[in-house]
């Protein structure tokens, strides 16, 4: 286990990826399997997954015509959501022995904020800090995608929220990050999303079989 807390006891998996690129998919597919192992799996999102950080979620992702919503509300809106759902959710959760399976955690932010909003990396590290303190996933699968296929896949939902609505550029920057940092951290396992979804499940396969948790 990567975090250094002992007291932890279950593992932490976290499923990341550009829009469209199949994380629901994913989840549901890991989840079926975890159980079949007799694990207890207990399943997030962020931002999101208590109350206030629902209403978080709600804030962030709402269109906001009246005023411009300036990166770094965004970002903290996002710790904000983040740290409501370590300290109820995530770490009760392990701390008991279940396991954690996070749709999306501190690496989109990175990401998003990071790349896609270009805040760089002093803020963002500072927050983390402070808010994960040492906890960290034991693993992350990063489900990688060109952002026009990703964007098109999840095209048929509709309207699309504040974020969604942003240029290709964004996006394109945002892969750019998670791809930089997964080169160069350990515990990220990059699978291609662009596959077939038979060849997607087969590769989040073997990297749960070759996580080595
Ligand atoms: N955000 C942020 O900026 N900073 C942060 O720190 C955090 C989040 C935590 C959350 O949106 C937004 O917040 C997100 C990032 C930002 N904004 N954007 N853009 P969300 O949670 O509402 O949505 P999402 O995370 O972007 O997920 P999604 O749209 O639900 O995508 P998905 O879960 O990855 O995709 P899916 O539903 O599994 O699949 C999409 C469709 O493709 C679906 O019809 C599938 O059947 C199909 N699919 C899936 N896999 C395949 C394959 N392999 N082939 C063909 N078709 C497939």
């Amino acid at each position: 286990m990567t975090t250094k807390d002992k007291t932890l006891k279950g593992k932490f998996i976290v499923i990341e990826g550009l829009e469209g690129a199949g994380k629901s998919t994913a989840i549901a597919t890991v989840k079926a399997w975890l159980e079949a192992k007799g694990l207890q799996v207990v399943c997030t999102r962020e931002p999101g997954g208590t109350p206030l950080a629902e209403q978080l979620r709600t804030l962030v992702k709402q269109a906001a015509p009246q005023e411009q919503i300036a990166p770094e509300t965004e970002l903290l809106l996002m710790y904000a959501s983040r740290v409501q759902l370590l300290r109820n959710v995530i770490e009760p959760a392990l701390s008991v022995g279940q396991w954690v399976l996070a749709d999306r955690h501190d690496l989109s932010s990175r990401a998003y904020q990071g790349g896609g909003r270009q805040l760089g990396d002093t803020l963002i590290n500072t927050l983390r800090q402070a808010v994960l303190g040492d906890t960290r996933p034991d693993l992350t699968l990063y489900l990688d995608i060109d952002p026009a296929l990703g964007l098109a896949r999840a095209a048929h939902r509709g309207e699309l929220d504040r974020i969604e609505q942003e240029q290709l550029a964004f996006f394109e920057r945002t892969r750019d990050k998670y791809l930089q940092i997964a080169a160069t951290e350990p515990g990220i396992v990059v699978i291609d999303a662009s596959q077939t979804l038979a060849q997607v499940q087969t590769a989040l396969q073997q990297a749960l079989d070759s996580s080595g948790l």
